[in-house]
């Protein structure tokens, strides 16, 4: 359920793009899980354009995921939450989100460790390149930490982040990532389904290769 390319929405980076015009053209590009991101907007707002996402990820059958807000995610039914280490521990949020997918950043083997027993689904590793969307983010992992990371991911699916085009999509793919998670590829793009698709194209075909 957790793979291929991973669209992020995000009004500040492209005034002007909503978070609904983004999944929605996310979609149409063929990515098959989106999620909502938005540190500074009131619930009624993210709960509105949640629930927009919710029938439109529903219609195609992706998966739609909410970061960091647990009311909001319960509020319009998304499928999961993504959650970082400064957010509330994963083993309390494990126990609030019954049978829903729940995500948790990780920087390294041991807090994948951690994750992964507290019932994470999914973990995401990065910034796996230099990224200029994130403010705060973390030093770069770089692309050896993310096969470091899967090896104690026990089994569970990893989501590459940070500074990923498709000028460096392939080498994700190839250092193990199941899926791959962008925001500015697809946000500040001229025409952000178009930008999609390329994305999808890269990564199945580098994907098919590596398939024995
Ligand atoms: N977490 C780590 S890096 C990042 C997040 C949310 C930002 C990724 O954005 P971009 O534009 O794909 O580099
Ligand atoms: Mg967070």
């Amino acid at each position: 359920m957790i793979d291929g390319i991973y669209v992020i929405t995000d009004e500040q980076l492209a005034p002007g793009r909503t978070h609904v015009d983004i999944a929605k053209s996310a979609l149409d590009g063929g990515a098959r899980i989106i999620q909502l991101r938005d540190k500074d907007s009131s619930d009624e707002y993210m709960i509105e354009v949640g629930l927009a996402i919710a029938r439109l990820t529903r219609a195609v059958g992706a998966v739609f995921i909410v970061n960091d807000r647990l009311d909001v995610a319960i509020a319009c039914n998304a499928d999961g939450l993504h959650v970082g280490q400064g957010d509330r521990p994963a083993s309390e949020l494990r126990a609030l989100l019954p049978g829903k997918i729940l995500g948790v950043s990780v920087g390294t083997p041991a807090e994948a460790e951690l994750a992964a027993a507290d019932g994470a689904d999914y973990l995401g590793v990065g910034p796996v390149f230099p990224t200029t969307t994130k403010k705060d983010a973390r030093p770069e992992t770089g692309l050896e930490m993310l096969s470091k990371i899967k090896m104690a991911s026990g089994g569970l699916p990893i989501v590459a982040i940070g500074g990923i085009s498709e000028a460096n999509l392939a080498q994700v793919a190839r250092a193990g990532a199941d899926s791959a998670s962008v925001i500015s590829a697809v946000v500040c793009a001229d025409d952000m389904a178009a930008a999609t698709r390329r994305l999808v194209y890269i990564w199945n075909a580098e994907k098919s290769k590596l398939r024995p």
